[in-house]
This record gives C-alpha cells, sequence and structure tokens, in this order.
C-alpha cells in the first residue's frame, strides 16, 4: 500500500535524511525510486533491509510516481519540478524555485497547514507543487507563530548563526577537514566558502543584493510573509555562517501588538508541537545546535521581557534547530503526510 515516491537528489544531505526520516516515521509506500544525477546513476543505496540502483533524473523518471520528494538544488527542480506535475506527481520541493510563487503553497504543517488543504493524492491523479521554506524560517516560525498567535506579530528581527550543513555534504567536509588542517598547522583546504570556516565565522554566502541584505536574509523577510499571510508583518535579518555541523541558531526579538508575558508565552511554548523548552536560568542552561542534532524537535530558550519595549509588547528568544531534519527533510515529509 501507499503511495509511490521518488527521492530527487538521494545523494546529497538532504536527499540521505530523506531516508532516514521515512524509516524513522514508518511512512508507507508502494515503491520507492531513488533519483540522481547521471555521476551517480549506477550506484547502489541500501534503504530498509532493500539494495536499489540510484537511476539517472531524466524526464521520463516521473511516470507512475504519486510523490516526489526533491532536494537537488534550484535549477534542477525548476527544470524537473514541472515535468513531474506534468506527469500527475505531487512534488515537495526543498529548494528555493517556487516558494515565492503566488499559486505554491509553502507550508510548515505545525504552522500554515491549511495552505496545502486543497492538494491532495489521488484527486484525479493531480500533479501540484508544494514548497518546502528555507531551514532558518521553518525553524524560527516553530517557535514564533504560537506566540505571534496569542499576541500578533507587528515586528521580528532575526539573527542567524548557521551551521554548514545548509551549504550541503561538502561544505559540512571543508569544516571537518579544515578542523584537522589548521590543528595539524596546515593551510586550511579553502573550495566552498573561499575562505577560512574553521574556527571563524562569517557573513552567509548567499548573494548579496542592492539593498544590502543577502538573499538568505530576505527569505526570511518574504517566506514570514507569505506563511503568516500577512504582507505588513515587519521583519529584518542578519544571517551568519558559525563553523557547526547541522543544527542552526537563531536569536529572535519579536514585538507584538498584544501585550504578552514571559510565563504565558513559557506556557505557550510548552504546548506547541514540534517545540522543546531548554530554559534553566539557575544552571545558564540554553538550547545549543549540540543537543538538538538528529532531532526533530526546535529548542527555545532564553525567553524573556524585551525591556526595551513598555508595557509587555516585546520578547526576545533563542532558538536551535536541525538544519537537515526540521530545516528540511522533516518538514517535507510530515508535507507529505498530510497528503495522505
Ligand atoms: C543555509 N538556508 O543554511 C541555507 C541553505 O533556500 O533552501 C538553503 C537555501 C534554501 O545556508
Amino acid at each position: 500500500g501507499g503511495p509511490s515516491l521518488a527521492v530527487v537528489g538521494v545523494t546529497g544531505a538532504v536527499g540521505q535524511e530523506f531516508l532516514s526520516v521515512l524509516s524513522d516515521r514508518d511512512f508507507p509506500y508502494r515503491s520507492i525510486k531513488m533519483l540522481a544525477s547521471k555521476r551517480s546513476a549506477g550506484k547502489k543505496q541500501t534503504f530498509e533491509g532493500s539494495e536499489y540502483t540510484i537511476e539517472e533524473l531524466t524526464a521520463n523518471s516521473f511516470e507512475g510516481i504519486d510523490i516526489a520528494l526533491f532536494s537537488a538544488g534550484g535549477s534542477i527542480s525548476k527544470e524537473f519540478g514541472p515535468i513531474a506535475v506534468e506527469k500527475g506527481t505531487i512534488v515537495v520541493d526543498n529548494s528555493s524555485a517556487f516558494r515565492m510563487e503566488e499559486n505554491v503553497p509553502l507550508v510548515i504543517p505545525e504552522v500554515n497547514p491549511h495552505a496545502m488543504s486543497h492538494i491532495r493524492l489521488g484527486a484525479g491523479k493531480k500533479g501540484a507543487l508544494i514548497a518546502n521554506p528555507n531551514c532558518s524560517t521553518i525553524i524560527c516560525l516553530m517557535a514564533a507563530t504560537p506566540l505571534h498567535r496569542e499576541a500578533k506579530v507587528i515586528r521580528m528581527v532575526v539573527s542567524t548563526y548557521q551551521a554548514a550543513s545548509g551549504a550541503g555534504a561538502a561544505a559540512m567536509e571543508e569544516l571537518e577537514m579544515q578542523t584537522r588542517e589548521v590543528l595539524e598547522g596546515k593551510q586550511p583546504t579553502c573550495k566552498i566558502f573561499n575562505r577560512q570556516y574553521a574556527f571563524n565565522l562569517f557573513s552567509h554566502n548567499a548573494s548579496v543584493l542592492s539593498n544590502g541584505y543577502n538573499e538568505e536574509e530576505m527569505k526570511l523577510v518574504k517566506e514570514t510573509r507569505k506563511i503568516w499571510n500577512d504582507a505588513n508583518v515587519k521583519v529584518t535579518a542578519t544571517c551568519i555562517r558559525v563553523p557547526v555541523m547541522r543544527a542552526h541558531a537563531e536569536s529572535v526579538n519579536l514585538q507584538f501588538e498584544k501585550p504578552l508575558d514571559e510565563n504565558t508565552a513559557r506556557e505557550i511554548l510548552k504546548s506547541a508541537p514540534g517545540v522543546v523548552i531548554i530554559d534553566d536560568r539557575a544552571s545558564n542552561n540554553f538550547p545549543t545546535p549540540l543537543e538538538v542534532s538528529n532531532k526533530d524537535d526546535v529548542a527555545v530558550g532564553r525567553i524573556r521581557q524585551d525591556t526595551s519595549l513598555d508595557g509587555n509588547h516585546g520578547l526576545d528568544i533563542f532558538v536551535c534547530g536541525d538544519q537537515i531534519r526540521k530545516g528540511a527533510a522533516l518538514n517535507a515529509i510530515q508535507i507529505a503526510e498530510l497528503l495522505l
């Protein structure tokens, strides 16, 4: 039983995590096709005790496929997403290719599942695109949304501390290699970011736009507005790459229309799905990227009133989430679960 699946970009960091998450969650499937570039075609992929041969992604890959999970970069999504949809496949796309298109739902299942309620499997076998938001947006909104529902966020200031995984498996390897090289007194190999990454941090590697923000920062602005369906919410962000392997951290300052005290906020976050609180002031113990690595839940701490605003109209929080899991593969598979 279950739908026929295809994983596009199966050899990548997110592609591999798709397989782990499908397995962990006992996602039902009738068949699964492993797709990648020509370079990886013919290689073997083990999944749930069976061996699969990785196939080259082509225009003919989607015949009979119900759901395709895409994570092979924006240009592959742009080229093959519409081809898959044409064949009647529902594409859950992890790239930024379609996120801002009006007819494409941009979904975090805990936040706005209703945005994709018109898309169902087997509904006349009609294809569709659903976009997975950027990892920084997902992790931020998992914590900010329950508070937004209570007191309405009017302005949000985000500062990120982003892991290597956001730039792919090769960046993770480079961080490890550079760390070793620096410790051995060697010149670090700089291929992915063109600079020393180990024992350093730098402004996010996405292109810098004419307004001075980089693309990653603007994703936080635009995606939040779309997901919250609120064109007026004010968002500003600074995105930084830090030498951490696979979980992003974010400092989030929230300004509310209505007052919201920190104890109420803590209660709200305590019952928020997919969120755990780590907020121990006495022992100075708060969320860390290491602690959330390989975990599904986003951790929130440093929950405190913003004393620069009068009348409990602001809060500061610190959020950590696994970039490959909730920031990418898990969120996409939760979207696929909504289709079942
Ligand atoms: C990062 N969020 O951590 C980025 C990478 O729009 O899906 C993912 C870019 C995207 O570097």
